[in-house]
């Protein structure tokens, strides 16, 4: 059960973030609008929020996921794969530190917190872009203190790791189709995502509700046959600066 949630808004600089898609240009005002529709969500399902006011220096800023990861025991500090966000997660180091002991990963590691995902007692850590070597044994050797299983996987073709898989809890992990054949998941029920509706393999469960990005009607009835209860939000402006779901919150 998650309790509170750290969120930052987007600040006047967003559109300078850093981007691969060819989605055009974000909207200022609309992206304010589904910030606050996405705040409005986390406290349907039972969080307490920490709302971070923008920081224009930092433009990708809002993706909080990206400079922690957090558990109810404890934090870990990251250090961002790109360069450009390095210095982010000195904000969340100085909002987490009086509420959970604190771990770092240091130079010359790098770690984005996208690129984490936790299912149960185990936690995946992506190999991509922007999480190296040295960053994924680091965060390896903390988590296996905590003794939590670690197991680390190649990310060829996505942003992160959890623009591709994310586990909803009950065994149910929803998978992009980079990931659908790889053994390490044999256990889990898998929820295939469509080609067509890749970014919805970023969908968020929390508490009773299961978070889906708008306009993927094949995923959103395939996780409410699951049993789940659905909360649909408009993404446009997020996913022009590749950012989804999880990206824009940091849940414990
Ligand atoms: C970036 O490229 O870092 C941002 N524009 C998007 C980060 C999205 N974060 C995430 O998937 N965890």
């Amino acid at each position: 059960m998650f309790t509170k949630a750290i969120v930052r808004k987007p600040a006047h600089t967003y559109a300078n973030g850093i981007s691969t898609s060819n989605l055009g240009k974000p909207d200022l005002n609309l992206v304010q609008k589904q910030h606050e529709s996405y705040c409005e969500a986390l406290i349907k399902c039972g969080l307490d929020l920490i709302i971070l006011e923008p920081d224009p220096e930092y433009p990708d800023s809002c993706f909080v996921e990206d400079t922690a990861i957090v558990t109810k025991d404890f934090g870990i500090i990251t250090r961002p794969g790109d360069p450009r966000r390095l210095g982010e997660e000195a904000e969340i180091k100085r909002v987490l530190e009086p509420l959970l002991k604190l771990h770092f990963i240091e130079k010359p590691g790098t770690l984005d917190g996208g690129d984490i995902m936790q299912a149960d007692n185990n936690f995946y850590i992506g190999l991509s872009g922007r999480t190296n070597l040295s960053g994924s044994k680091q965060l390896k050797n903390i988590l296996s203190d905590y003794n939590y299983d670690v197991f680390s996987i190649p990310v060829c073709n996505l942003l992160h790791f959890k623009t591709g898989v994310n586990y909803l809890g009950d065994n149910n992990l929803i998978v992009h189709e980079e990931f659908c054949s790889k053994d390490d998941f044999n256990s889990y029920n898998k929820i295939i995502v469509d080609t067509d509706e890749e970014y919805a393999a970023n969908s968020l469960r929390i508490n009773d509700f299961v978070i889906v990005p708008k306009g993927f009607p094949k995923t959103k009835s395939d996780i409410e046959n699951l049993g789940y209860k659905i909360i649909e939000l408009e993404m446009s402006e997020f996913q022009k600066m590749d950012g989804g779901l999880s990206c824009l919150s940091l849940r414990f």
